[in-house]
């Protein structure tokens, strides 16, 4: 029924109006961000039937969370509400993300503040999240983020990760962030990213998460998805499969907001894997989505047009650098 279901955080994310420091900025936007659901309406946006679950508090902006993921086309009749937890929050600055600090002294890095600690999604657990609905797509889009959660939350991706049969095609984002897993290892990622088979990592933030470095190290580390694919930045994107390995050098674009460019890159990748397309125009996919996703401020971007994404993709080596 549903081509992709998506499941993870979603908050309401507030930011400075302006260039500000948190500690100076006195106005704020409201929008919505999460990993997993900027995944979801990017699917939906290039024209997949998707589901998003998430938990959400009873409260307004749990309504705005809804509201927001549903006008993007979005199936949100699984999401819950917890009268008891609020809908997570979390403030951001401008600029990219550290891989090693949520508070960077450098003023061109971002500044990430989560108020997420005991929000309505840290109560997933297999005993609110029905299987069933989870595994009611072709696809089941997960991210590390929901690992840092709860132990409730943890406990739910292993479950879902499970090996079963007819079990959908596993998308894991490793999606370190630093903010959640202070004092902790983060190694459970790399066992929960070896329980799925297409997982996408940053070269960073396996080097900041599990001190691992380069390409190849990263796949010797991670031999069992079926397709491994390690982002490095502007640079380009390397896929990894039993077949052999692909490289596809990153178009360069003026970055305008880097939110969410990670989770495009999985939805343009996940689009062309639901399609049925070959690997390298996977990656040009992802490329194309990220690019469309870095252009614009905010976490959650429009897709390309399908027709223009196809045209590009399909380009010569040449064009691609
Ligand atoms: O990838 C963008 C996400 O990081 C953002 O939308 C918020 O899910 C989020 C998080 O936990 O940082």
């Amino acid at each position: 029924p549903w081509d992709a279901v998506c499941l993870g955080e979603t908050m309401v994310v507030l930011r400075p109006e302006g260039p500000e420091r948190l500690a100076d900025a006195a106005v704020f936007t409201r929008g919505v961000g999460g990993a997993e659901s900027n995944v979801a309406c990017l699917l939906a946006g290039a024209g997949h039937r998707v589901r998003w679950i998430g938990r959400v508090g009873a409260d307004g902006f749990g309504d705005h969370v809804l509201a927001e993921i549903a006008a993007r086309g979005v199936d949100v009749s699984a999401v819950r509400r917890d009268p008891h937890r609020p809908t997570g929050v979390y403030f951001r600055t401008g600029g990219e993300r550290c891989a090693t600090s949520e508070r960077p002294t450098d003023p061109g890095l971002a500044e990430v503040l989560y108020h997420r600690a005991g929000s309505a999604a840290s109560a997933m657990s297999p005993a609110t999240v029905d299987r069933s609905d989870a595994h009611s797509g072709r696809v089941l889009h997960l991210s590390g983020i929901t690992a840092a959660l709860s132990d409730g939350c943890r406990a739910l991706l292993y479950e879902l990760t499970a090996p079963r049969p007819g079990r959908p095609l596993l998308s894991f984002d490793v999606n370190h962030r630093v903010g959640l897993w202070r004092g902790r290892d983060p190694a459970v990622l790399l066992d929960l990213a070896r329980r799925c088979d297409i997982v996408f990592v940053g070269a960073d933030e396996a080097r900041a998460a599990w001190g691992i470095d380069g390409v190849d190290a990263l796949r010797s580390a991670l031999p069992e998805p079926s397709v491994l694919v390690v982002k490095d930045g502007g640079r380009g994107a390397t896929a990894h499969t039993v077949d052999g390995t692909v490289h596809v050098p990153a178009p360069s674009v003026e970055v305008i907001g880097p939110t969410g460019a990670g989770d495009a890159f999985a939805a343009g990748f996940l689009s062309a894997t639901l399609r049925g397309l070959p690997l390298r125009a996977r990656l040009r996919h992802g490329h194309l989505t990220a690019a469309a996703a870095l252009t614009v401020p905010g976490d959650v971007a429009e897709p390309p047009d399908r027709a223009l994404a196809d045209h590009l993709a399909a380009l010569d080596d040449a064009a691609w650098g």
